[in-house]
């Protein structure tokens, strides 16, 4: 092979991007409730070992980007798009007129806005620290996000407490500290019923986000059913209006299964908003796009999800990787995680109305005869060879996401 020059390598890659095939049009993938983060797109690549290796890109770039992509709706933290400094000043007012600007021109809606309380030193001791004008402050800010969602139109609210925990054992009081990120939690909620009121609107969905470890060593709220106790333990004044953000890869970092702790969301009736990603059990948060390395699972969640009516938006809240380039980000990383997306809800759907699997569900749901219900060898033989068909499930849905059912002839 002989080496590629730098002008001949973008037309490379957008011609085996088009010889993929299975792209989905803006208009189709306009249909669904996809929202893409503005930290996302802009994500440059750094890390603690890792230094960055793509340009800024502002939020002006990244809305035409979705609306071109047909990612029709768009999520942000407060200082992804409005330096700290300019927070609460009429700089703030100037930079929201922007955005709603933008995303009018490309035909994108804001549908969330999160608070960054984990980045800025501020936040060191976290959004709950002991010193009281601290906790103000995260209060103030948090209020200030909604605002700027009913400004831009948004109907959730995202709370990822990343810096709520500690590193060093013992210097923090756990239920002195949850009661105050309590504190924090019911300034929003009431500054929301007051902004959506003077808006004519109706309030804000408040969807709490766990990740169990990163970037304190001890999280005090590392999972989503941490949150399910959080939210009915007394010490919100408006349970109600408090629900979940589950991240995929969330869960499964601290070794669930994502599609398990969706299930228990759902019962709760407090699945609201999901994070979608993919990545690696009990690894750190890498942020990997949706399908790359579960596809499996993820189309069991799919079906969970479909199969419930889950009509919340799906956020793309990954990280194109390091290697990918400004242009790949959008001519590559984006359209393709939406279109994986796609496919796999379509089988999800194809996977509900499989015959194999509805008479095989169907089956084990009628069970075997029993005569005798207290027969515990009757009841055990009754149904010993119908729960063989656990295992066939699983081979129809391997046949569903590798096309296989549609009768694959590679190499025969
Ligand atoms: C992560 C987190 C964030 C949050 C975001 C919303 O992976 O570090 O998931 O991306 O989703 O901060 O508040
Ligand atoms: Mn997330
Ligand atoms: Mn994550």
């Amino acid at each position: 092979m002989n080496p590629i020059p730098v002008n001949e390598q973008k037309p490379l890659v957008d011609r085996l991007t088009t010889a993929c095939g299975g792209t989905y049009t803006p208009a189709q993938r306009r249909k669904f409730f996809i929202s893409g983060p503005q930290w996302a797109a802009a994500y440059e690549g750094q890390a603690l070992f890792h230094a960055p290796t793509r340009k800024p890109v502002a939020f002006e770039e990244v809305i035409r980007h979705y609306g071109e992509i047909g990612i029709a709706h768009w999520t942000t933290h407060d200082t992804d798009v409005i330096p700290t400094d300019s927070l609460m000043t009429d700089e703030q007012e100037k930079i929201v007129g922007r955005i709603g600007n933008s995303l009018r021109d490309n035909g994108v809606a804001c549908s969330m806005v999160t608070t960054e309380t984990f980045f800025h030193a501020v936040f060191a001791g976290g959004p709950a620290a002991e010193s009281p004008a601290v906790r103000e402050y995260a209060a103030s800010r948090l209020s200030n996000t909604v605002g700027i969602g009913h400004q831009l139109g948004a109907s959730y609210a995202v709370y990822w407490p990343g810096s709520l925990g500690y590193q060093i054992q013992g210097a923090v009081e756990e239920t002195q500290t949850l009661r105050w990120y309590a504190e924090g939690l019911n300034a929003a909620c009431e500054a929301d019923i007051r902004i959506a009121k003077e808006h004519n609107r109706p309030t804000l969905k408040h969807c709490m986000e766990a990740k169990p470890f990163e970037p304190q060593a001890e999280i005090l709220l590392p999972t989503s059913d941490a949150m399910l106790a959080f939210i009915g333990s007394g010490l919100l004044k408006h349970p109600e209006m408090v629900g979940l953000n589950p991240e995929y890869l969330h869960e499964l970092m601290w070794g669930a299964a994502p599609r398990a702790a969706l299930a228990r969301a759902l019962l709760a009736g407090k699945l609201w908003h999901f994070d979608i990603n993919d990545g690696y059990r009990l690894k750190h948060d890498v942020d990997i796009a949706i399908g790359l390395v579960n596809p499996l699972d993820w189309l069991n969640v799919l079906v969970l999800l479909r199969s419930h009516g889950y009509n919340g938006p799906f956020n793309l809240d990954y990280k194109p990787p390091r290697t990918t380039s400004n242009d790949g980000v959008f001519s590559v990383s984006f359209p393709t995680a939406v279109d994986r997306f796609i496919t796999l809800w379509e089988m999800a759907g194809e996977v509900l109305e499989d015959s194999i699997i509805r008479d095989a569900t169907n089956a084990l749901k009628a069970g075997g005869v029993v005569k005798n219900a207290k027969d515990v060898h009757e009841i055990t033989a009754a149904n010993k060879e119908l729960l063989t068909l656990h295992e066939l499930i699983g081979h129809r849905l391997f046949q569903i996401l590798v096309g296989a059912h549609k009768g694959r002839v590679y190499s025969v």
